[in-house]
């Protein structure tokens, strides 16, 4: 197999000169210098795969929110979770060996380390997004498993989340733990069945207008469209925009999560009436925020922190409802980037746990496995809710003692078969919004009027060499470079209710800076200051 190897790393030699790191959601940086990349993540699926005895392993090219010339890929463990961390190490160092040779001793250390057996099968499936660049290194990839003998599945274009849905059907099919047919249709067909029963009669009010952000998102939400009850069966009214994926380089311009909850603004092509439902998918659809113009006209912003208090709540009270609260307990879980009023409004009003974690699904989904209802969202809109085996047993056993509590028992399983637990799914994520919304009745003025955000601003600082500045306590104070830390206190300490941090961003060649306050001038302001303490010290 070595020569196998040897052959299919030459086709595709690493650059010189360049250190690649699997990061917050594996390796990305610009397509034109990941050819050598994903030939080895080809190697690495495959000895993952053969280490867990031929479970299929999924491998995405995507960059998700990143501009359309970067690419990236990932790898997913057979459950549809994010690749175990001793892997991304492994990962790394295959990235970063120089030689064809050298790559493939590496792929036998790696063999010998794990006790992997070389004959077992070794099975992957991978899909892509709608970059320009995904051909091209789909080629490198599929080599690379061809040099490590893979057997492999490519479903084409896919969300991120649907790959991991793949991924998840495939390992579980025929099993007790059977989570859907493997197909894209199979997606649809579980997806748009448990939105309609979630709904249970309830009529979603007005329209929403989605933005798929010129990616994978919005050819597949309109797929899944023909699934979901119509507006005269008593459904969504959905237009979606920008689904744009003829001209690969309109991703992410202008529009799209990233966009809108960075620049707290809609598209400037948006062209909706005050308090229309909007929501903004990311490249590969594992984000959404949801906006909307108030009466006065004025923009206001529902991002990942309201979908979790939003659902937090919702299910809360179904638990409630259900007569199940005494045994089921919910959690929530944030990063640094939560908006102080958020965490305040879980503590104080829904009376939860918050737990704080690093950026990345694979932190968050690990902190929410410590709850029987794990309810976690990044800010910027990337998360699910997972319940543990036992709270899912509990719920699918649970006898109602009355007509209320069965009600409520109904929506609450049905609910559980909304939501895609392997991953954040933007798609699945905004239909369960959508049946939260329908249940209360709220639009998203109510929404809004829970609590109200503290003003914030986020900011990206370009430095030298990002890797310097290292972080602490879930990312929020920085250990290094040394006294830059006490430079960001003395400014917090400055401005009413402030709150600031730094640290380098895991997806992109930046240090990203986040800053709130009680006063929009403040927060503004104590970003600004933040940065230059950044700025100054990457460059020295
Ligand atoms: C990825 C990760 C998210 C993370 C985001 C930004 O999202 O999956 O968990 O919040 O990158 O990360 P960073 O601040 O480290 O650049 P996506 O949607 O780009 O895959």
């Amino acid at each position: 197999m070595s020569d196998a190897i040897i052959e299919a790393t030459k086709k595709h030699p690493a650059p010189e000169g360049l250190l690649y790191t699997y990061g917050t959601a594996g390796f990305r940086t610009k397509a034109e210098v990941l050819d050598s990349v994903l030939t080895r993540v080809g190697l690495i699926a495959a000895l993952r795969s053969r280490a867990l005895k031929g479970k299929w392993i999924g491998v995405m090219i995507t960059a998700s929110h990143n501009p359309p010339e970067d690419n990236g890929v990932k790898l997913v463990e057979p459950l549809g979770n994010m690749l175990k961390e001793e892997w991304e190490v492994l990962s790394t160092t295959m990235a970063n060996k120089a030689t064809p040779e050298e790559v493939a001793q590496y792929y036998n250390e790696i063999a010998t380390k794990y006790k992997i057996d070389l004959k077992e099968p070794a099975r992957v499936v991978v899909a892509r997004d709608t970059r320009a660049s995904g051909a091209r290194l789909l080629g490198c990839l599929l080599d690379g498993l061809k040099g490590a003998n893979a057997e492999h599945k490519d479903f084409g274009f896919l969300t991120t989340p649907q790959l991991h849905y793949v991924v998840r059907c495939l390992n579980t099919e025929g099993t007790s733990e059977a989570y859907g047919e493997p197909t894209e249709k199979g997606y649809y067909e579980k997806f748009g069945a448990a939105f309609k029963n979630a709904l249970k009669g309830k009529k979603p009010q007005g329209s929403l207008t989605v933005d798929g952000a010129n990616g994978v998102g919005g050819p597949k939400l309109k797929e899944l469209i023909k699934y979901l009850p119509t507006k005269e069966e008593g459904g969504l009214d959905i237009h979606v925009v920008n689904d744009n994926v003829i001209k690969p380089e309109s991703l992410n311009v202008d529009c799209g999560a990233d966009y809108v909850k960075t620049n707290q603004r809609a598209p400037p092509s948006s062209k909706v009436g005050p308090l229309d439902r909007c929501c903004s998918l990311d490249g590969d659809a594992d984000r959404v925020v949801y906006y909307f113009k108030d009466e006065g006209g004025v923009f206001r912003l529902l991002d990942g922190d309201r979908i979790a208090t939003l659902v937090a709540s919702f299910l809360g009270k179904l638990v409630e409802q259900s007569g199940l609260a005494a045994k089921i307990k919910i959690g929530v879980v944030q990063t640094a980037y939560a908006n102080g009023a958020a965490t305040k409004y879980v503590q104080e009003n829904l009376k939860l746990r918050v737990d704080c974690t690093p950026t990345g699904v694979k932190y968050l989904h690990h902190a929410a496995e410590t709850h029987d209802i794990g309810v976690y969202f990044e800010a910027n809109g990337h998360g699910t809710v997972i319940f543990s085996r036992s709270t899912t047993d509990t719920i699918a056993e649970h006898e109602p003692r009355n007509p209320g509590q069965k009600e409520a028992l109904d929506v609450l399983r049905s609910t559980i078969e909304l939501i895609n637990q392997a991953v954040g799914d933007a798609l699945s994520d905004l239909l369960l919004v959508e049946v939260v919304l329908a249940h209360k009745s709220w639009g998203p003025q109510e929404w809004l009027s829970t609590y109200t955000d503290l003003p914030n601003k986020l900011s990206k600082v370009i430095v030298g060499d990002r890797r310097i500045f290292q972080t602490t306590d879930a990312e929020r104070r920085l250990v290094k470079p040394e006294g830059v830390q006490k430079k960001i206190d003395q400014e917090v300490q400055k401005v009413h209710q402030g709150r600031s941090f730094a640290r380098a961003s895991g997806t992109e060649d930046a240090v990203r800076v986040y800053a709130e306050a009680l006063t929009k001038a403040e927060a503004d302001d104590l970003a600004r200051k933040v940065s230059d303490i950044v700025k100054a010290a990457g460059s020295m």
